[in-house]
């Protein structure tokens, strides 16, 4: 049996649950509309896409609204007793939303590293792959089975939002299925969606971040402003790597109840997901992979006003990058510009 003939055997009943993390993006919103259609198409299993949390606007909800894909929040959907089985894509018991954990049955398709602590009726769960988009896409490939063009243009989109257009985190499965996905997809979708990623006031996110960046080394730390959605932060971050001289990136927002982080790094040698964790360990949360990562602080948990906070988090990153860097040499660790 391959992957997707074991994931469809592991499914007992024709209406479950497609899982995401708290902040859907397009890698995950894809993965759960390509997934949907092939349990409907092979196993007439009807699906809801879920997710717990926010969506962030612009570029995820043009992509939503332009390929009629239909995503609840957790708190909107009806459970009734007969909806016990959850598939989870992009995302594990461990990283997302507890809520989902009510759930009797579980499946995980990722990319993330590995998160302990849970038997999953099936998983397919491949770190270090580039996007979830490719695993989905791959299922397709190897069944040969015919994919629509918006699904086709949905998974494209992801794994190139995923893999900064195959600039990140790339592996041969990538390369193979952003061939595979290019030709079926509507290309003027795809630009249209990469070419209106921002409103004209998410440039004050930019000017706030510009205005206050300081650097250490090739490390830089931005604050967007008060209260940016996180899909912002994020971007405002990937930014901040277009820098020539700027290779590890935090960049920040404080918002009401905490302190929302966004962390790229382009050096081998500074694995963000880790340095993230550690930074952030014994006052949030935080991870993600080796090029890109999350993360966010409670101001209850640490009982830190935001000011005192944003040092604290600043400092520890700081030491833990100087720990990651053998060669570190003194004199970056100076402030050039603050
Ligand atoms: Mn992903």
């Amino acid at each position: 049996m391959n992957r997707l003939e074991e994931l469809l055997s592991s499914i007992k009943t024709d209406n479950i649950i497609i899982g995401m993390h708290d902040f859907p993006d397009p890698d995950s919103i894809a993965s759960a509309f390509a997934l949907q259609f092939l349990l409907k198409e092979l196993k007439n299993i009807d699906s809801t896409i879920c997710y717990k949390g926010e969506v962030d606007k612009f570029n995820t909800s043009n992509m939503v609204n332009s390929l009629g894909i239909r995503i609840f929040n957790l708190k909107e959907v009806k459970l009734t007793d007969d909806i016990s089985e959850l598939v989870l894509v992009d995302a594990q018991i461990g990283n997302v939303n507890a809520e989902f954990r009510v759930f009797g049955k579980i499946s995980c398709i990722d990319h993330h590293p590995m998160y302990h602590g849970l038997d999953y009726v099936f998983e397919d769960i491949r770190p270090g792959t580039g996007s979830c988009s490719s695993i989905i896409a791959e299922y397709y490939s190897e069944n040969a089975i015919e994919m629509p063009q918006n699904v086709a243009t949905a998974l494209l989109y992801g794994l190139k939002i995923d893999t900064a257009n195959l600039t990140r985190g790339v592996t041969r499965l990538d390369l193979d299925m952003h061939y595979y996905l290019y030709y079926k997809s509507d290309l003027d979708i795809i630009h249209s969606l990469e070419n209106s990623t921002l409103n004209l006031k998410d440039l004050s996110a930019y000017t706030n971040a510009i205005e206050n960046i300081v650097i250490y080394g090739k490390i830089c730390f931005a604050d967007t402003g008060y209260d940016s959605p996180d899909k912002l932060i994020a971007l405002v971050s990937d930014f901040m790597l277009t820098v020539e001289e700027i290779d590890f990136s935090v960049v920040f927002s404080a918002k009401q109840e905490g302190i929302k982080l966004s962390i790229r790094s382009m050096n081998q040698k500074l694995d963000a997901g880790k340095i993230t964790k550690s930074a952030l360990n014994g006052l949030g949360g935080g991870g993600g992979h080796q090029f890109m990562a999350g993360g966010f602080v409670e101001y209850a948990k640490t009982g830190m006003s935001a000011k005192r906070l944003k040092n604290e988090i600043r400092t520890n990153f700081i030491n833990i990058v100087k720990e990651e860097l053998s060669c570190w040499d003194s004199s970056v660790g100076r402030a050039i510009d603050s």
